[in-house]
């Protein structure tokens, strides 16, 4: 169960964020109002937020998970892969330390974005991709397992359409992860059941699971449909604004 999440609103300088997607230039006020419903819903789903300021500095600061992978034994802070997000971590830092007196760091030349890293209950998949490198994966590979965890590699840099490992992947408990297409029959995933994503819906993977509720993105009527199926109340969410800047519902909070 989670109690916590912390977020960042977007800042007026969101749309000179880093984006690879043409998707055209994200509205700044629609937005902020995806982000407030994005918070209601977490809200609804039972956690207290912890609502950092916007910061003009960093256009893709509301992008909070990159920046730490935070677990239930521990958390650490991220380097991230792309330069200007940077200065990020110094910001999350102060916040995560409220709750974490003992945060860990990756180091110089590793790099890691939270976005790769999906935490699968006691073992956690990690991404290797334009942003997380090899140095990076090891060293949070070996703070996992001084946490008793086990970690496994997945390399995406071949995957065509994908920032990050969680931008195909998400584990929703239970067993169940959802997969694109691209990654659906890779070894690492084989002893879970798999729900599959198709090639039209590929942004619906990125959903979150929240204690009793699945969040999805809104316009994705076949996971949806998977999820209902299979049980999961799911609640869906406009993430428009946030697609046009490579970003999805996972990388807007860091949940504990
Ligand atoms: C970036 O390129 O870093 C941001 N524009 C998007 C980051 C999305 N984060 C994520 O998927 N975890």
């Amino acid at each position: 169960m989670y109690s916590t999440a912390v977020v960042c609103p977007p800042a007026p300088t969101f749309a000179q964020g880093l984006t690879t997607i043409k998707l055209g230039t994200p509205i700044y006020q629609r937005a902020v109002e995806q982000h407030e419903a994005y918070c209601s819903a977490l809200e609804h789903c039972g956690l207290s937020l912890v609502r950092m300021e916007p910061d003009e500095r960093y256009p893709d600061s509301t992008f909070v998970e990159d920046v730490a992978v935070v677990t239930k034994r521990g958390a650490i802070l991220t380097r991230p892969g792309a330069t200007s997000r940077m200065g990020e971590v110094e910001v999350v830092s102060e916040v995560l330390g409220r709750f974490f007196p003992k945060l860990s760091s990756i180091r110089n030349p590793g790099s890691v974005d939270g976005g790769d890293i999906c935490d699968a209950g006691d073992h956690f998949f990690i991404g290797i991709s334009k942003r997380t490198n090899e140095s990076g994966a090891r060293q949070l590979a070996d703070w996992l397992g001084s946490l008793d965890y086990t970690s496994s590699f997945v390399d995406i840099r071949n995957v065509r359409g994908i920032l990050h490992l969680k931008s195909g992947l998400a584990y929703v408990d239970d067993n169940r992860l959802v997969v694109i297409d691209a990654l659906s029959n890779r070894d690492e995933f084989r002893r879970y059941e798999l729900i599959e994503v198709n090639e039209q819906e590929e942004y619906s993977a990125n959903c979150i699971r929240i204690n009793e509720r699945v969040l999805v993105a809104d316009g994705y009527p076949e996971l949806q449909k998977k999820l209902s199926e299979i049980g999961y109340q799911t609640v869906t969410l406009e993430m428009s604004e946030f697609q046009k800047m490579d970003g999805g519902l996972s990388c807007l909070s860091l949940r504990f």
